[in-house]
């Protein structure tokens, strides 16, 4: 029996396969994983059915898109591609590579990459699709607590007394993390569950309270319970003035957001703001829960901060049951964020544009003073921009789909066209990705090879293979080693398993917010998975599982104090108008993963979720005559989609909802990416996916 992680969502379920007869696997939960005592969800159930179909087995290349692509070998591939890499760094220098990356990727794949391409290659241009879903909170709790990391862990989850839901739909989402909520609410009456959602989800179906709020007015919602618990002095004064600064410039915002005025602008009634307000004054521990209606939005990092806010305002932080908690959204997005894996960062929670952090990685890696490039590199829309302007000449995708899952996919299309060279490592093909590639190489997968990820508790859970990768396919942190060497960085890559790249990094952590060190794959295995920090010579009894950050009140600011933000909302970037009067936003479904690369084909999850439906309310579709089942376009300043429609009492008047799962592989014009926008919040880079204007218009079902 082996145990490992699910690799899909950011829960981080414990799983074991257990062998069976015939040589196959079956999977359960385990019930000795902390993060999930045994549950799973319907993905977890099913991982295996996803790793067999649609697999790429070996390189292909092709000079030209509109050329078929040709079979080739490894060695051919890879001296391509260090060719390429070799020349375009000599002609353009090495800002005119690009790597975009995933969540997806394992611990021991994403530090090799930084090491490639921030340390060798030069180029900061490592960004990965975490810029579209947690970069907003990795900057929220930089600002607000002086470093990226989620204080909270799940026991929490049964200790809370207020649980304060915003811009999560966690029982379709974070399934097992609602499950552990949900079982401690219906336990104890006396715990509030409060969800605060545009839609009235699963996860708002059983809430005391839901606020289906405007979208995009969770900062008014948020300062007027501020207000109220400021002015019924139910704020925590001793908290605020020991542990915190900036709170008189938090009540000069907050006093302007009375009550009727927040009220009317997020679509709520005062009693429902004043029962939200009543019920984090009057709870002990209040635990904040938030994902994607929060992070991705063009005030994403303000958002997340004015939450954080509420929790100094009432000293709701640093004690079990309480605290901030983002959810982060995919299996290893955290070993990302602590490998350096955004444009920004360095391993070890450093800064890029931190003179002293450039000087320690150097140093560490063997290079010379100067190799790491001293600015921030491009965000994820920067790449698309940067191919727009010709000046990106080679761009690297590892382990995402983006033309599936990027903002405003024409104009994504159009740059990926103009790209003079394309590599895309997936572990499937075709994806719409592979439709634009020059380069394809094959990946081995979860299962296939071994690594660690980390989960939002911070818990790291060894994966060790256990299935033969299929054909030629290599782990992804073998491929950019063996491209390192290639390119003369023999030493720094001279790696022969993922145990030794893993032992590498940890000491990159040592002393660092995110204390890795005492880790190893071997202690890993031994001890089962373990939360940082875990420091070097932690012992293995009391010390390692470390449940929350910040106990003593010391925040990671340089004078150990927390800040307040004190910003005012601004509201949507792409406001409905005449002409697109409908506010659309997007989101998941319960069953399927993201663009369906893995649970498309799994007939379980298909019939669950056989295709994408535009929800929309009753009045709404009245007024355009459109019954459930119709056909409907939904039209954007961008782009188009045409999908069935159903119309429910879920939705806000005037706002609709679209799944993103669906790409051009589905079926032309379905993604909801070709109407959604790329303006992005200015602090997190984060794109607003969750809101766009649209139009809708009803649709003969023979169409077009
Ligand atoms: N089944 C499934 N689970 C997944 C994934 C998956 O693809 N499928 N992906 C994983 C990943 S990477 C992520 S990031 C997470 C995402 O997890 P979630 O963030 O929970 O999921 P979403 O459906 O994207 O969006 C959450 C909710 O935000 C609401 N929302 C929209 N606009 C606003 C707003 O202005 N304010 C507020 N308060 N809410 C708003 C939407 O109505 C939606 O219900 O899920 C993870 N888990
Ligand atoms: N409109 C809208 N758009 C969104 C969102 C939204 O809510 N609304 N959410 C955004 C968010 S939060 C996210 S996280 C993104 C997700 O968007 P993507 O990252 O594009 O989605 P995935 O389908 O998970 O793509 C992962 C790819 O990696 C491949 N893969 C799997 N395992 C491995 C591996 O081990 N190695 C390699 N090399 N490849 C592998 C899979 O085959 C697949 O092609 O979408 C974003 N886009
Ligand atoms: S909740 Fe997330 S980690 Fe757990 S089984 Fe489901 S998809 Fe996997
Ligand atoms: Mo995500």
């Amino acid at each position: 029996m082996v145990r490992t992680l699910c690799s899909y969502c950011g829960v981080g379920c414990g799983l074991e396969a257990v062998p069976q007869a015939n040589g196959t696997y079956k999977m359960r939960g385990d019930r000795a994983h902390p993060s999930s005592l045994g549950l799973v969800c319907v993905k977890g159930a099913t991982i295996l059915e996803s790793l067999g179909v649609n697999r790429l087995t070996q390189p292909q290349w092709r000079q030209k898109l509109t050329d078929e692509f040709q079979m080739i070998t490894w060695e051919q591939a890879l001296d391509i591609l260090v060719k390429q890499l070799a020349w375009v760094r000599q002609k353009y220098g090495g800002d005119a590579i690009c790597f975009y990356g995933s969540g997806q990727l394992q611990t021991e794949d994403y530090y090799v990459a930084q090491k490639l391409a921030k340390g060798c290659l030069g180029t900061n241009n490592f960004d990965t699709n975490s810029r579209m879903c947690m970069s907003s909170a990795v900057a929220a709790y930089q600002a607000s607590l002086g470093s990226d990391g989620p204080p909270c862990c799940y026991e929490d989850l049964e200790l809370t007394d207020c649980a304060f839901l915003i811009g999560t739909n966690t029982a379709a989402c974070h399934p097992i993390v609602f499950n552990r909520l949900r079982q401690h609410h219906k336990r104890n009456p006396q715990v509030k569950l409060i969800v605060v959602d545009p839609r009235c989800t699963a996860t708002a179906e059983v809430a005391d309270l839901h606020l289906a709020i405007a979208p995009g007015t969770d900062i008014d919602l948020l300062h007027g319970i501020g207000h109220l618990l400021w002015q019924s002095d139910s704020i925590d004064q001793a908290f605020i003035h020991h542990h915190t600064q900036g709170f008189t410039d938090y009540v000069q915002v907050i006093q302007h957001y009375i009550p009727e005025r927040v009220a009317q602008r997020c679509g709520i009634t005062i009693d429902q703001l004043q029962q939200a307000a009543q019920w984090w004054g009057e709870s002990k521990r209040v635990l904040s829960l938030w994902s994607m209606g929060i992070n991705q939005s063009a005030e994403g990092t303000a958002k997340a901060r004015s939450l954080m806010d509420l929790h100094l305002l009432t000293g709701q932080i640093g004690r079990p049951g309480c605290g901030p908690f983002s959810l982060t959204g995919q299996p290893n997005a955290m070993g990302g964020r602590e490998t350096g894996g955004l444009a920004h960062l360095l391993p070890g929670y450093r800064q890029i544009e931190n003179p002293q952090h450039r000087g320690e990685i150097e140093h560490f890696w063997g290079l010379p003073p100067g190799s790491i490039a001293s600015k921030s590199g491009r965000s994820m829309w920067e790449m698309i921009t940067g191919l727009e302007q010709n000046q990106v000449h080679c761009l690297w995708i590892v382990a995402t789909n983006p033309l599936v899952s990027m903002p405003d996919l024409t104009r994504v299309q159009a740059a990926l066209r103009r790209s003079p060279f394309t590599v895309v490592q997936d572990a499937y093909a075709p994806t719409e990705t592979t439709e634009y590639a020059h380069l394809l190489l094959p990946a081995a997968q979860w299962g296939e090879k071994t690594g660690t990820m980390t989960n939002s508790e911070r818990r790291v859970t060894l994966c060790p293979q256990f299935l033969p990768p299929p054909g030629t396919a290599r782990g992804d942190w073998e491929i950019f080693a063996e491209v390192g060497r290639r390119l003369g960085f023999t030493a720094q890559f001279n790696f022969t398993s993922a145990a030794e790249v893993f032992a590498e990094f940890v000491q990159l952590t040592q002393g660092r917010g995110c204390d890795y060190s005492g880790l190893s794959h071997e202690r890993l295995a031994q001890l089962g998975p373990i939360t940082w920090p875990c420091p070097l010579g932690t012992d293995d009894t009391e010390a390692v599982n470390v449940k929350r950050l910040y106990l003593d009140k010391k925040f990671a600011t340089p004078d150990g104090k927390a800040r307040f933000a004190a910003i005012a909302s601004q509201g949507l970037a792409e406001p409905p108008d005449g002409d697109f009067p409908f506010v659309l936003t997007t989101g998941r479904y319960y069953g399927h993963w993201h663009t369906q690369t893995r649970t498309g084909r799994i007939a379980k999850i298909q019939k669950m979720h056989p295709e994408p439906r535009l929800e929309i309310h009753p009045q709404d579709a009245y007024k355009l005559a459109i019954t459930t089942g119709d056909w409907v376009r939904v039209i954007s300043r961008r782009g188009q989609v045409r999908v069935k429609a159903t119309v429910g009492e879920q939705m806000r008047l005037g706002t609709v909802f679209l799944p993103m799962h669906w790409g051009a592989l589905w079926g032309e014009q379905m993604a909801a990416n070709n109407l959604t926008h790329p303006q992005s919040c200015p602090v997190s880079r984060q794109p607003e996916l969750k809101a766009c204007a649209v139009r809708i218009e009803p649709e003969p079902a023979d169409g077009f």
